[in-house]
C-alpha cells in the first residue's frame, strides 16, 4: 500500500485554483431563458396569481396539485408560487414585479409548542399540524428515578441556523425534443434524476453534476424550483436556467436543526446516570406534504442518538415533529445527529458543574465500556466499535494541558464527547475501467461536492492495482456515465463508495490476471500481480498493464467493472473533543482560542482530507454556539436575509483547530473507515456553550451566545 493513510493533496483542486472550475452558472448555451420565481410574501394564505402571458403557475406546472408550485394555498414565507420567464436575469428580476396575485390571509402559527395543540392549522387540508409523534423507551424510567440521589430538570434549545454554502442552488435545463438534459449544483446526479422522472413522468433524462460550491446538506432534496424548472424546460423547449440570489436562497433552500428538549435527569451522588426523560419537539416549517424529503426523517436520528456514548439503560423520550407555518427545516451537516449531541453533552455539563466533578471522569463513569462493545442502545442504536474509556483516558493528557493554558489567560475549557452514526446505505456502485489508451477510469455514483473523496478513491484504485496515482481518473455527477448511484451525504462517502470502488478495483485486478496469465501461458495459480504486471512466478517473465489492456478485448474479457456495495449496517465514529475560550464579561465577546480535537473514524484513507472536514465542521458548531441564528419575525419573515445580517463567520473568528486522531481499529467495511465529514459539525456547538457556562456560572440554554445574551 502506497497511497492508503498518505496525505495525498486534492487531484482535484487545479481546477480550482486556477479559476478553470465550472459551476453551474458557468454553462452558458446560446438562447438560455432566465427564470425566476415569485415568493410568497405571508406565512399561510389562498392565493390566486393572474394569468399572464410567461408566467408559469402552479396550474401549468402541477395542475390539480400544490407541489412543486402552489395552486392555491401557501404556508410560508418564501414559498415559490409562479416562474417568470425572460432573456436575462436583470430583467426577469424586474418583470417579477409585474406578477399579480391575490392574497386571501389565513390564520398561521409558528410556535412549534402553540402548534403542537392544533387550534391553527397550518395546512388547510390536514388536520393535525403532528406530522410524527414516537415514543423511544427502554428500562424502567419511574423505578430508576426513585434511586437517584439528584434530579435536574430543565429546557435546551438548538435554534434554527442557515446552511449557506457559498454557491447558491442553481440549475439550467434543455430539452431538444427528446431529452432533458438537467445541470444542477446539487449532491446527488442520479437522487435528483429520480425525482424528475417520477414527477415529469418521463425517463429520457440525463442529469449533470457540475462543480458544486458547497452544499452542507442544502442540496439534497430536490428542490420546487428544480422540478418547476425541468417542467417549463419542457413546454418552452428552450434552454432556461435559474439561479437564485443569496436572500433567496437563505428564505428557501431549507433551514437546518431548530429542535428543542425539554429533560429531566436522575443521577447518583457520583454523577452515574440511573434515568434520563424527555419530549422533543422539532420544528419542520412547512415543507409541502408531497415534498420528497424534510427534517422528519432527522428527527428519528436526534432521537435514537440522544444517549450519546453513554450507558443510559432507563430513558424515555417522546419526540415530536411538528409543523409549523415558517420555511421548511431540512438535513444540515450531520442531520439530527449534532441536535443529540448538544442535548446529552450539555446535560453532561450541567450535571458536572451540579456535582462538581471533571468533565472527564464524569464521562469515564458514564461511557459504555470496550467489553461491551458492539453496544446496543436503550433506544436500539447499536455502536459497532471503539474504546471510549481509552479515548477519555488520551483526552486527560490535552485536557489539563489546555486548563493550563487557561489560567493562564484567565479562560475557560469546555469539553464534550461524541458517537454518531455514518456510511449510511442501502448501497453504493463504482465502476472501473481500462481504456485502451491505458488510463484507469474510476467512476462513483456518489456525488462528492468538496470533501475529497474523489482523491481518496484514486488513492484506494492506486493501491490495489498497484499503479501510480497519476495513471487514474476519477469521475463523477453524470447519470450518463454510471448505471445508478446514491449520493454524498450523511458522512458515508469514502467508506460506502469507496467500499465499491475497492470491490470493483479488486474484480478489475483479477481480470487483469486472468488476462495477463492466458499470455504467458499460464494458469493463474502460476502467476503474481505486481506493481501493475502479471509475472510468471517461475520464469519471471511479465506482460505490462497496457500489454493485458490492449490484449483483454481479444480474449474476450471485458475489463469494465461496475460494482454495486450493499451496506448492512452503519458504522458509529466517536471521539473527545475541547476547547479553550476567552470571555469578555463587560463587552460580552467571547473568542476561542484554541480547540483541540480527537477523532476515531477506524481507518484514515487520507489524514489531510479528514483534517480539512474536521476543521469545517468544527467552525460550523463554533458558528452555531456563537453567532448564527435564523431571525423570523412576528409574520414569520427571515429579517436576516443577507450575508451582511446573519452571523456568518470568516477565518477572522476561527481558531486554531488541533486535530489527533486516534485509530483504535478499523471498521468491518471493506475500506476499514468510519465517516468523519459531519464529526466537527456534530461535537463542537455544546464544547463550546460548556466552556462559555463553565467561565459564567451560569446555566446556558439558548444559542447563539451573543454579546447581548453574555451581557445580559
Ligand atoms: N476521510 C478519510 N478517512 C476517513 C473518513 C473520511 O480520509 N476515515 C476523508 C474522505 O476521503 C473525504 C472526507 O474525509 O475526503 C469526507 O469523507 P466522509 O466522511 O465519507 O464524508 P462524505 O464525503 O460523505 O461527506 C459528506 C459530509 C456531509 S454529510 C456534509 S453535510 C458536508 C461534509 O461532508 N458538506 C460539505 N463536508 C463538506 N465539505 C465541503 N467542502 N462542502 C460541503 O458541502
Amino acid at each position: 500500500m502506497n497511497y492508503i493513510g498518505k496525505p495525498v493533496k486534492r487531484i482535484e483542486d487545479p481546477k480550482f485554483i486556477t479559476g478553470k472550475a465550472t459551476y453551474v452558472d458557468d454553462i452558458e448555451i446560446p438562447g438560455t431563458l432566465f427564470v425566476a420565481f415569485l415568493r410568497s410574501q405571508v406565512p399561510h394564505a389562498y392565493i390566486k396569481v393572474k394569468k399572464q402571458e410567461g408566467i408559469f403557475t402552479g396550474a401549468d406546472i402541477n395542475p390539480g396539485k400544490d407541489f412543486p408550485i402552489p395552486e392555491r394555498e401557501v404556508t410560508y414565507v418564501g414559498q415559490p408560487i409562479a416562474a417568470i420567464v425572460a432573456k436575462d436575469r436583470y430583467e426577469v428580476y424586474d418583470l417579477l414585479e409585474s406578477i399579480e396575485v391575490e392574497y386571501e390571509n389565513l390564520p398561521y402559527v409558528l410556535d412549534p409548542q402553540e402548534a403542537l395543540n392544533n387550534k391553527v392549522k397550518v395546512y388547510t387540508k390536514k388536520d393535525s399540524n403532528i406530522y410524527l409523534e414516537k415514543l423511544w423507551q427502554g428500562g424502567d424510567v419511574d423505578k430508576a428515578f426513585k434511586e437517584a440521589d439528584m434530579v435536574i430538570e430543565d429546557e435546551l434549545i438548538n435554534q434554527r441556523v442557515i446552511a449557506n454554502p457559498l454557491e447558491t442552488r442553481g440549475a439550467l435545463a434543455y430539452f431538444d425534443g427528446q431529452r432533458l438534459t438537467f445541470w444542477s449544483s446539487t449532491q446527488s446526479a442520479h437522487y435528483l434524476r429520480r425525482n424528475l422522472v417520477s414527477f415529469l413522468g418521463f425517463d429520457n433524462i440525463r442529469v449533470i453534476q457540475p462543480d458544486v460550491g458547497g452544499a452542507f446538506g442544502s442540496k439534497i432534496i430536490a428542490h420546487p424550483e428544480e422540478y418547476a424548472l425541468a417542467k417549463i424546460a419542457m413546454i418552452l423547449r428552450r434552454p432556461v436556467k435559474w439561479i437564485p440570489t443569496r436572500s433567496e436562497e437563505m428564505m428557501s433552500a431549507g433551514h437546518g436543526r431548530d429542535k428543542r428538549l425539554k429533560f429531566k435527569v436522575g443521577v447518583k451522588r457520583d454523577g452515574r446516570i440511573v434515568a434520563l426523560e424527555g419530549t422533543l419537539i422539532a420544528d419542520l416549517g412547512a415543507p409541502y406534504p408531497d415534498a420528497n424529503d424534510d427534517e422528519s426523517g432527522n428527527v428519528d436520528s436526534t432521537s435514537r442518538m440522544l444517549l450519546g456514548p453513554y450507558k443510559i439503560t432507563n430513558a424515555k423520550l417522546i419526540s415530536y415533529a411538528v409543523n409549523t407555518n415558517k420555511p421548511p427545516t431540512q438535513s444540515y451537516r450531520g442531520a439530527g445527529r449534532p441536535e443529540a449531541t448538544y442535548f446529552i453533552e450539555r446535560i453532561m455539563n450541567i450535571i458536572a458543574n451540579e456535582l462538581n466533578i471533571d468533565p472527564i471522569e464524569l464521562r469515564l463513569r458514564n461511557v459504555v465500556r470496550p467489553e461491551e462493545m458492539p453496544y446496543t442502545n436503550a433506544f436500539g442504536v447499536t455502536y459497532d466499535s471503539g474504546n471510549y474509556v481509552k479515548m477519555l483516558e488520551i483526552a486527560r493528557e490535552y485536557y489539563s494541558t489546555l486548563q493550563n493554558e487557561a489560567q493562564k489567560i484567565g479562560g475557560c475549557v469546555g469539553l464534550g464527547m461524541y458517537v454518531e452514526i455514518t456510511a449510511f446505505g442501502p448501497w453504493e456502485t463504482a465502476r472501473v475501467l481500462a481504456k485502451s489508451d491505458g488510463k484507469i477510469i474510476a467512476i462513483t455514483g456518489s456525488g462528492p461536492h468538496g470533501q475529497g473523496d474523489p482523491t481518496a478513491f484514486a488513492q484506494i484504485v492506486a493501491d490495489i492495482l498497484e499503479i501510480p496515482i497519476e495513471r487514474i481518473d476519477v469521475e463523477w455527477g453524470d447519470t450518463d456515465i454510471i448505471e445508478d448511484g446514491i449520493g454524498t451525504w450523511g458522512s458515508r462517502t469514502v467508506t460506502v463508495a469507496g467500499s465499491a470502488m475497492m470491490k470493483a478495483s479488486e474484480e478489475l485486478r483479477r481480470r487483469l490476471i486472468e488476462v495477463g496469465a492466458k499470455m504467458l501461458n499460464a494458469d493463474v495459480e502460476e502467476v503474481e500481480y505486481k506493481e501493475g504486471k502479471v509475472v510468471h512466478k517461475t520464469t519471471g517473465k511479465s506482460v505490462s498493464l497496457n500489454e493485458i489492456i490492449s490484449n483483454a478485448y481479444n480474449m474476450g474479457v471485458s475489463l469494465d467493472v461496475t460494482y454495486v456495495y450493499p451496506v448492512s449496517s452503519p458504522t458509529t465514529p466517536y471521539g473527545v473533543h475541547m476547547a479553550l475560550v476567552k470571555v469578555d464579561k463587560e463587552t460580552g465577546k467571547i473568542s476561542v482560542v484554541k480547540y483541540i480535537a480527537l477523532d476515531d473514524v477506524g481507518r484514515v484513507i487520507n489524514p489531510l482530507l479528514a483534517e480539512g472536514q474536521i476543521d469545517g465542521g468544527v467552525m460550523q458548531g463554533i458558528a452555531q454556539a456563537l453567532y448564527e441564528k435564523a431571525v423570523l419575525n412576528e409574520s414569520g419573515q427571515l429579517v436576516n436575509a443577507t450575508l451582511a445580517d446573519y452571523g456568518f463567520p470568516t477565518a477572522v473568528e476561527a481558531p486554531k483547530i488541533e486535530w489527533h486522531y486516534i485509530e483504535m481499529g478499523f471498521s468491518t467495511h471493506p475500506t476499514g473507515s468510519k465517516g468523519i465529514g459531519e464529526a466537527g459539525a456534530v461535537i463542537s456547538s455544546p464544547v463550546i456553550v460548556n466552556a462559555v457556562e463553565n467561565c459564567l456560572k451560569v446555566r446556558i440554554k439558548e444559542m447563539p451566545m451573543s454579546p447581548e445574551l453574555i451581557v445580559k
